[in-house]
């Protein structure tokens, strides 16, 4: 077959059996987007067009797509070692993966459990805090503090701590007891068009200190989980001083801090992850996508050193954690992770993001139509329209499908209208995706 019938064949596909994830079906199905193939910044769609991927495809392409080391290692694993699991067996990828991830990680956080995915790292990262502290003798610490449109995937645990309504209403009789969320950051009455870090909010972090600890007492509550930058509540980016006050309360009432980083690791912000960027210290930090740059799930718990000697220097024999995954190290994910880390480390992309070419192209947008506030930090930012009455999300969903239909493709979050493009863009990149959103919100009414 040439490549035009090819292409011909994946665009007759019976759409009818796959029920698709995070999806309306019903509209998707009614017209489809699909994609044949990736190749750096681009996406070829079946019918052969060639589409900008805006947000490292679901904020996890962060090398690009089709690179090169990736592709081989996971070619040549494939036919080395297909499987292998870690349950009292092993394999020397996991081991190998664990001791470069901790080469790169925060000081003091040098042990890693792997898991498949972001959601799970969630659940993982709760467990290990309440096991944690069981181990240390403050079994009652179980209570967990989450915030208000935050993300943290959609296993119990992760909805329970979540701060997303839409994620949480049908399943509100079969979540977690006992966690309680803080106040979400948000607030373009004062910082409306902040470019990195807003001036106000930092004093929001105090709820936690001023009602939640004192409902509960400190000795209820396990962990505290935030994601640094909220992604998919709408790219929410911390207040100045913000993180910092919550790690101080966390501190002085023995309370573990996760953060929750499987959008801000891996270069997003600059630097391996956002704790490291912004100067703070969580205790666990929860990692997935970026780790593969997303070509096969991959997601993990790093750990602070006195955490995993805690479990390390129990006084029962046996095993130390009643948890993992049958895929946890599985070697095709841990192939694809040593493959997405040298390409980061050989083309410096951490380092070499183009942050502030994106800031001035996100804040170009500002004076447009329906833009209510522009907002960015390191390579993730959005836009926020003004909703239509009575129609929140359509706008930012008009928005995606006409920037698509002219090859740029960007995530509606509600009206927000979210940018996270692979860490390879360059300013011509990001001058046709800008440049596509500022022609489309001329059109959107
Ligand atoms: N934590 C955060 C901060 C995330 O962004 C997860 C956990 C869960 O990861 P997994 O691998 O289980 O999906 C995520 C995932 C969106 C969207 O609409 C975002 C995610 C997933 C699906 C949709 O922007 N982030």
């Amino acid at each position: 077959m040439n490549a035009r019938a090819d292409l011909k064949a994946m665009s007759s596909v019976n759409l009818q059996h796959y029920w698709m994830p995070f999806t309306d079906n019903r509209r998707f199905k009614a017209k489809p987007r699909l994609i044949a193939s990736a190749k750096d910044m681009y996406f070829t769609t079946v019918e052969g067009n060639e589409v900008l991927d805006g947000l490292a495809t679901l904020w996890c392409v962060n090398a690009g797509h089709g690179r090169p080391r990736i592709v081989e290692a996971i070619r040549s694993q494939a036919a080395e070692l297909d499987f292998a699991s870690s349950f009292a067996l092993g394999h020397p990828l996991p081991f190998r993966l664990a001791e470069r991830i901790a080469a790169i990680a925060p000081q003091g956080m040098q042990q890693v459990f792997f898991t498949n995915s972001g959601s799970e790292a969630v659940d993982t990262a709760l467990k290990i805090a309440v096991a944690y502290h069981r181990l240390r003798g403050q079994g009652t610490r179980t209570r967990f503090v989450g915030r208000e449109r935050s993300y943290h995937g959609v296993n119990i645990g992760g909805t329970s701590v979540g701060g997303v309504a839409a994620n949480r209403k049908a399943y509100s009789g079969m979540l977690m007891p006992g966690v309680d969320h803080l106040r979400h950051t948000h607030d373009l009455s004062r910082n409306a068009f902040s470019r990195g870090q807003p001036d106000h909010g930092a004093e929001l972090a105090d709820e936690l200190e001023s009602r939640i600890i004192p409902l509960h007492d400190a000795s209820n509550i396990a962990a505290l989980i935030v994601d640094p930058v909220a992604a998919s509540g709408g790219v929410l980016v911390p207040p100045k001083g913000y993180l910092e006050r919550l790690r101080d309360i966390c501190t002085r009432h023995g309370i573990l801090l996760i953060f929750d980083e499987v959008i801000t690791g891996w270069g997003r912000l600059g630097a391996t992850f956002a704790a490291q960027h912004l100067g703070i210290k969580p205790d666990l930090i929860t990692f997935a996508k970026g780790i593969t740059s997303g070509a096969v799930p991959l997601g993990g718990v790093l750990v602070r050193d006195s955490i995993y000697q805690t479990f390390m220097g129990s006084q029962a024999a046996g095993m130390e954690f009643f948890h993992g995954y049958t895929y946890s190290g599985h070697p095709l994910a841990c192939a694809a992770a040593l493959g997405a880390l040298d390409t980061y480390e050989e083309e410096n992309l951490f380092q070499a993001l183009q942050a502030k070419y994106f800031e001035e192209g996100v804040h170009s947008l500002k004076g447009l139509p329906n833009v209510v506030d522009c907002r960015n930090l390191g390579l993730i930012g959005a836009i926020e329209l003004a909703s239509r009455p009575g129609a929140v999300g359509e706008r930012g969903y008009e928005t995606f499908e006409k920037c698509w239909d002219r090859g740029v493709f960007v995530r509606p979050v509600g009206d927000s209208v979210a940018f996270c493009p692979p860490l390879i863009a360059q300013k011509k990149h990001l001058d046709r995706m800008f440049g596509t959103v500022a022609e489309v919100l001329k059109t959107v009414g």
